[in-house]
């Protein structure tokens, strides 16, 4: 079998995990529509409110000694970068809610520095979305999200809420940041749901 140099630059059934539209990006670009917060960890905490049985409040600290995952999952920017097996540490969500029943089917993640993005509930429970607070070995950096910001990898990554403190619960799905400006509701990349009506 004959190979070309270009061959060794992707693996094969890369071009499979692209989904419509999307390029294979090697670096990790930061996307920030405001300043990058600088939240003292003994001023952090992370929160579970609004439509739920019961909200929750954990420190910094409460929070890491939550269970938590490894895992590597594939990114895709609605800019159309798409980075491949992508490497975390984070609680997942369903850990987060574990014994809390849930009284609405969406939620909207409320970040430092006042960014939103709503979610419908079946999107970020059955181990699909977390709270990340390491990525690639290390603590996150504070230009990607850190310390901790959720992941939800298989919806576009604006979606995924950098510097995340709060996840607020409701009957009616509300618009976030991006989502008031234009952009889809859900936004899932295979079906190519970039803005409102896609
Ligand atoms: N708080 C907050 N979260 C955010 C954003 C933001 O501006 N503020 N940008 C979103 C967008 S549009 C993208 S593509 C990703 C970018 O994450 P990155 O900078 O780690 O690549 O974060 C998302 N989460
Ligand atoms: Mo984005």
């Amino acid at each position: 079998m004959s190979t070309t140099r270009g061959f060794f630059r992707r693996r094969s059934g890369d071009d499979e995990r692209l989904p419509p539209g999307q390029y294979l990006e090697r670096g990790f670009p930061v996307l920030s529509a405001g300043p990058t917060p600088h939240t003292p960890l003994d001023q952090w905490d992370l929160s579970i409110t609004g439509a739920i049985s019961e909200e929750r409040t954990w420190t910094w600290e409460q929070f890491l000694a939550l269970p938590s995952e490894d895992f590597t999952v594939d990114i895709h920017c609605v800019t159309t970068w798409t980075k491949l097996d992508t490497e975390w540490t984070g609680v997942s969500i369903d850990t987060l809610l574990d014994g809390v029943e849930l009284e609405g089917g969406y939620l909207t993640a409320l970040c430092d520095g006042g960014y939103t993005t709503n979610l419908p509930v079946e999107d970020v429970t059955g181990g699909k979305a977390w709270v990340a607070y390491r990525y690639d070995g290390d603590e996150l950096e504070p230009e990607h999200g850190g310390p901790a910001r959720l992941l939800v990898p298989h919806l576009y990554f604006w979606k995924s809420a950098k510097w995340v403190r709060r996840l607020i619960f409701r009957e009616d799905d509300e618009q976030g940041f991006w989502e008031q400006l234009g952009y889809h509701d859900r936004g899932d990349p295979w079906l190519e749901q970039r803005y409102q009506g896609d």
